[in-house]
């Protein structure tokens, strides 16, 4: 039982309701419960301006799932929601789904690096995990609320939704 971040994102065909239906189908994977989810956020693309702003969230679960096989969950619920790969770098896509911690586990292997390797700089990610792990320090003794205090909202935004 290992309580995991995940990092959502979208910003094609309903943003906000790709982000709904990914929850809840996080929320139905086998031994996985959805233990807290952040605000859903508005926030700049990183990568080519000319895409539509994202929406961002990061939900706690807690899964008896190994990794891999999170991974691959991930993935099927992605391709469920229509992602097509392209070959554009960093171009927009229906929903990316990113394992960003595994509590303190370090997984270094060609298709599963955590931490995450672009976390801690990027607003979008920080922001909402914040939201719901305030406390959190990484496994080198750097915490969270550090790495919020030196990054910029860079234009992101809680979006007000009913
Ligand atoms: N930019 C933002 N703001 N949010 C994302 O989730 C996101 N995801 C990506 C790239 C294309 C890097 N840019 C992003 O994969």
């Amino acid at each position: 039982m290992t309580n995991c971040f995940i990092g959502l994102g979208s910003n094609q065909q309903a943003p906000a309701e790709q982000l709904q239906r990914a929850l809840q189908a996080i929320d139905a994977l086998p031994n996985t419960q959805l233990l807290a989810q952040s605000s859903l956020y508005s926030s700049t693309p990183m990568g080519p301006s000319d895409q539509p702003r994202y929406v961002n969230a990061v939900a706690e679960i807690n899964t008896q799932l190994p990794p891999h096989d999170l991974l691959k969950a991930l993935q099927n619920i992605e391709q469920q929601q229509g992602r097509v790969r392209k070959g554009e770098r960093w171009g927009p896509r229906t929903l990316d789904l990113d394992i960003l911690l595994i509590g303190q586990q370090v997984i270094d292997t060609s298709d599963l690096v955590v931490p995450h390797y672009g976390m801690r700089d990027r607003e979008f990610v920080l922001y909402p995990l914040f939201e719901i792990a305030p406390k959190w320090v990484f496994a080198d003794g750097v915490s969270l609320q550090s790495l919020i205090q030196q990054t910029p909202l860079n234009g992101l935004y809680k979006l007000d939704l009913a």
